[in-house]
C-alpha cells in the first residue's frame, strides 16, 4: 500500500430540510389550523485525527463527502429530523486547507474534532407563522443549503523522534530494533520509500527515507520527506561506519569521512530551512542526538572512540550501536527513554 500524504477533496454539509405547509384534520373541523412542521437542519461536516498514518490510502477512490440533509417537516407539527453529520477521519499531523476561504485546520493529536463546514438551517413549517392576525398561514421555508468547499490535506507526520541519515545508515533496521515495527530492510540505497513509525514505550518513532545532498531543492527522495521532520520532537542521526568504497559504490557520495557526511545532511537541512524561512523553528534548530551505527565493521576499537571523539566536539550526545549487540541496543534504549522523559 502507498503512503500517500496529500489529498484533495470536495465536501458539503448536509440541506437543511424543508418546512411544510398542512393542517390540521380533526374530525368534524372543517379545516383545522396549521399543522406544517419545522424542518430539521443539515448535517455538520467535521474533520477529526485519528492515529493510523495509512488511512488516507483509504479515500484514494472517494474524493467527494457529504453530510447528511436534514429531514423535511410533518403533518402534525411533527419537526423533522436533523441531517446526519459527517466525521471525515485524518491522520494526526494533517494540515486541512479550505482552498475557496484559505482558512487551515491542524490536527496536532489524536481525537481532536473541528467543524470545517456548517449544516443548513431547515425550513419553518407553515404553524411557525401562526399568529392572532394569521391564522392560516400559506407560507413555509425551504430549507438552506449546507456549507461547501474545496479542500486540501497535507500530512505532517508527529513523531518524538526522527531516525535521518543517509541511506543505508541502518535507519529502517534500528527502527526495528527499538520498537515493534516492521521496515523492510536491505544492503541498498533508498530501500524505505515512505517513512516508517514504530511505538517505543508510547513514544512514536519515525523512519525518514534516506536524505542525500541535494534533498533540499528534490533530489533523491527529496523535499516530501524533509517535510515530515518539520513536527518531530527531536532528531537521531544516524551515521555508519560503513567503508567509504561500500559508501560510494552504493550512491556515489563524494564526501569522505563520516563527519563529512554528517555535515553534508545538516546542509540539506539547513537549506531546507532557509527556503521556508522556518528560521528557529527549523530542521536545524531541532534537538538532535548522534548515533554512530554499523561499529562491528571496524575491527580497532581505537578508531571508534576516536571517531566518537571528534563527533562530540559538535556539543551533541554521540552514541555507538552495532545492531549485533544486544548490549548496546538496550543501552541506547534505556538512554532515549531518559532523554524522552526529560522533555
Ligand atoms: N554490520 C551491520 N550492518 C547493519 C547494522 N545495522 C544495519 N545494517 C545493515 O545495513 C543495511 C542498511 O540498513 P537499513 O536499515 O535498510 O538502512 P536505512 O538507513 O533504513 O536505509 P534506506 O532505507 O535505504 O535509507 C542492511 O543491510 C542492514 O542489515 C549494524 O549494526 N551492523
Ligand atoms: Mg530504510
Amino acid at each position: 500500500m502507498a503512503f500517500i500524504d496529500e489529498m484533495k477533496f470536495e465536501a458539503e454539509a448536509g440541506r437543511g430540510g424543508d418546512g411544510v405547509v398542512r393542517w390540521r384534520k380533526e374530525k368534524f373541523v372543517p379545516k383545522g389550523g396549521p399543522s406544517g412542521g419545522d424542518a430539521g437542519r443539515g448535517g455538520d461536516f467535521f474533520v477529526q485525527a485519528v492515529r493510523d498514518i495509512h488511512i488516507l490510502s483509504k479515500y484514494k477512490a472517494r474524493k467527494e463527502f457529504e453530510a447528511g440533509r436534514g429531514e423535511d417537516g410533518s403533518n402534525k407539527s411533527l419537526h423533522g429530523k436533523n441531517g446526519e453529520d459527517f466525521t471525515l477521519e485524518l491522520p494526526v499531523g494533517s494540515i486541512v486547507t479550505n482552498l475557496d476561504t484559505d482558512e487551515e485546520w491542524q490536527l496536532t493529536e489524536e481525537g481532536q474534532k473541528f467543524l470545517i463546514l456548517k449544516g443548513g438551517y431547515g425550513g419553518f413549517g407553515n404553524e411557525h407563522f401562526k399568529s392572532s392576525v394569521n391564522t392560516t398561514p400559506k407560507e413555509a421555508r425551504p430549507g438552506q443549503d449546507g456549507e461547501k468547499g474545496n479542500f486540501k490535506v497535507e500530512l505532517e507526520l508527529f513523531a518524538d523522534i526522527g531516525l535521518i541519515g543517509l541511506p543505508n545508515a541502518g535507519k529502517s533496521s534500528l527502527l526495528n530494533a527499538l520498537t515493534n515495527a516492521e521496515a523492510k530492510v536491505g544492503d541498498y540505497a533508498f530501500t524505505t520509500l515512505d517513512p516508517n513509525l514504530g511505538d517505543f514505550y508510547g513514544y512514536i518513532v519515525a523512519d525518514i527515507p534516506g536524505i542525500i545532498e541535494g534533498a533540499s531543492e528534490g533530489k533523491g527522495l527529496g523535499v516530501k520527506f524533509l517535510r515530515h521532520i518539520k513536527r518531530t520532537k527531536m532528531l537521531a542521526h544516524l551515521v555508519s561506519f560503513d567503508e567509504e568504497e561500500t559508501i560510494r559504490a552504493q550512491y556515489g557520495a563524494k564526501k569522505k569521512t563520516m563527519l563529512a557526511r554528517y555535515k553534508e545532511i545538516r546542509k540539506e537541512l539547513e537549506k531546507y530551512d532557509k527556503k521556508l524561512k522556518l528560521g528557529k523553528e527549523g530542521l536545524a534548530s531541532k534537538n538532535e542526538i548522534i548515533i554512530l551505527t554499523k561499529s562491528d565493521v571496524i575491527n580497532n576499537p581505537k578508531e571508534i572512540i576516536k571517531k566518537v571523539n571528534e563527533f562530540k566536539k559538535l556539543s551533541k550526545q554521540v552514541f555507538v550501536l552495532s545492531l549485533y549487540d544486544d548490549k548496546m541496543i538496550k543501552k541506547l534504549s534505556d538512554d532515549l527513554t531518559k532523554i524522552l522523559k526529560k522533555k
